[in-house]
């Protein structure tokens, strides 16, 4: 045990982080008006066996419990998202004030139990009017969510001491715009590097909203991992570079260097497309962050395939989790050393962890050792970029409990509490013990 924290600071916190749509329901309650996701699940194909996010986890009504059993981890914070149609219905105008008690007296729970509640305005629950009205490749959307950011602030800022404004940026661009894999499902990758640009506007302009209210720890997350050449051969070098390029650089360079970089927006002009940048953007953009969110669940080996916009993912023969994503806690070594070369900026793992296969709960006990085998290796993975120089400050696991794993559905599981999906009863799972026995050790 001593050894997943050795190398690692004295003052280094720990948590769990969930979404409000993951684990919210309660979709069409006290107001809450549809986002992208529920029009999107709803979709027939888009989501493994038609599942929504209607009920999830039911945490909307058993918020003080899950709080109490937060605190009952011992973590220092709890990272969660605000949803956007819930607290302002359509997207535009005054705030529900149902949809915003919640929240509020979700931040009271936590202080009351010593837990520091860390909010992201933003993990992909666009409301669907603004979608109907272009979505993120429309300009007008960033304005919108700068609106939301001061909105929310108003109600929670002075108790809420972190702020996120995004959460993935690549997923509700790529995924949601080019692939067409995630809400609200479109196909087309011009639209996609609209959404990106406004995606980084918007996150650039909540930045100034909340930095003129007085906000001192603020950042964005990005989800991440290393790139690289399946060989030598210039054709899978230049793969491997486009991957970074699109994954990392393309947010990145703009956020903390103000500009986009030349070789990407070669790339997409190539493609056919452009980012739509007006005067007075780049500065936006790179509105200073206090604190840079690392998402890392795996990384990549990239061969060249005939088409340059597309690259074969190589197998390296490594165990794979039940997403089929390869385990590889080195890599997740080498990019905090990376960025904390490339971009200098404190980080804090805002998620890590695995789905693995559903194990029953026996007498009372969920026997995850894979999990405990992930979280620990990538701790330790943490704790060795520490020790070459990587700032990193904080551990969120992801997630604090099973939940709607977007086009997955309930079939993957996250947490390390198992959520039993008939009864919503919680089960501490072998990694949500260990992990609690990690806090405390470390306050040792
Ligand atoms: O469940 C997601 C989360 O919403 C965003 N980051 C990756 C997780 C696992 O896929």
């Amino acid at each position: 045990m001593s050894d997943v924290i050795a190398g690692l600071p004295s003052d280094f916190f720990w948590g769990v982080a969930t979404s409000a749509y993951q684990i919210e329901g309660a979709y069409d309650e006290d107001g809450r008006t549809l986002s992208i996701w529920d029009t999107f699940s709803r979709r027939p194909g888009a989501v493994e066996n038609g599942e929504t996010g209607d009920v999830a986890c039911d945490h909307y009504h058993r918020m003080p419990s899950d709080v109490a059993m937060i605190a009952r981890l011992g973590v220092d914070k709890y990272r969660f998202s605000v949803s956007w149609p819930r607290i302002q219905p359509c997207g535009r105008g005054p705030v529900n004030p149902k949809g915003i008690d919640f929240y509020s007296r979700l931040v009271d729970e936590l202080l009351d139990k010593g837990v520091d509640p860390w909010l992201t305005l933003y993990h992909w629950d666009l409301p669907q009017e603004l979608e109907d009205a272009g979505g993120w490749p429309h300009r007008d959307t960033a304005y919108r969510f700068a609106e939301f950011a001061g909105l929310v602030h108003d109600a929670l800022g002075d108790r809420v001491p972190t702020w996120t404004t995004l959460n993935e940026p690549w997923c509700s661009a790529m995924l949601g715009y080019d692939v067409g894999r995630h809400a609200p499902g479109r196909t087309n990758f011009a639209e996609a590097m609209r959404a990106t640009h406004h995606l980084l506007l918007a996150h650039g302009l909540a930045a100034q909203e909340l930095r003129t209210r007085g906000v001192t720890s603020l950042g964005i997350t990005l989800n991440m991992g290393t790139h690289s050449p399946a060989s030598d051969d210039p054709r899978d070098v230049d793969a491997a570079r486009r991957a970074d390029g699109l994954g990392t650089r393309i947010y990145l360079d703009p956020l903390v260097h103000g500009r986009y970089p030349e070789d990407v927006l070669a790339d997409i002009a190539a493609r056919g497309a452009a980012i739509p940048v007006h005067p007075g953007d780049m500065e936006i953009i790179s509105t200073p962050l206090d604190v840079f969110g690392v998402n890392y669940y795996t990384s990549h080996v990239h061969k060249a395939t005939g088409d340059p916009a597309v690259s074969e993912v190589v197998p390296q023969g490594r165990p794979v989790t039940a997403m089929g994503w390869e385990i590889v806690p080195e890599g997740f070594t080498s990019l905090l050393v990376r960025l904390h070369q490339d971009y200098g900026v404190p980080m804090v793992i805002t998620e890590n962890g695995a789905a693995f296969d559903d194990l029953d709960v026996v007498d009372g006990h969920v026997a995850d050792t894979d999990r405990v085998e992930y979280l620990k290796s990538h701790i330790e993975a943490v704790a060795a970029a520490v020790q070459a120089g990587a700032d990193v400050r904080g551990y969120l696991a992801w997630s604090l409990m099973d939940n709607f794993e977007w086009g997955y559905g309930y079939g993957k599981r996250f947490g390390i509490v198992r959520v039993d999906y008939e009864t919503q009863e919680r089960t501490l799972k072998q990694s949500a013990r260990w992990f609690r026995d990690l806090i405390t050790r470390s306050r040792a």
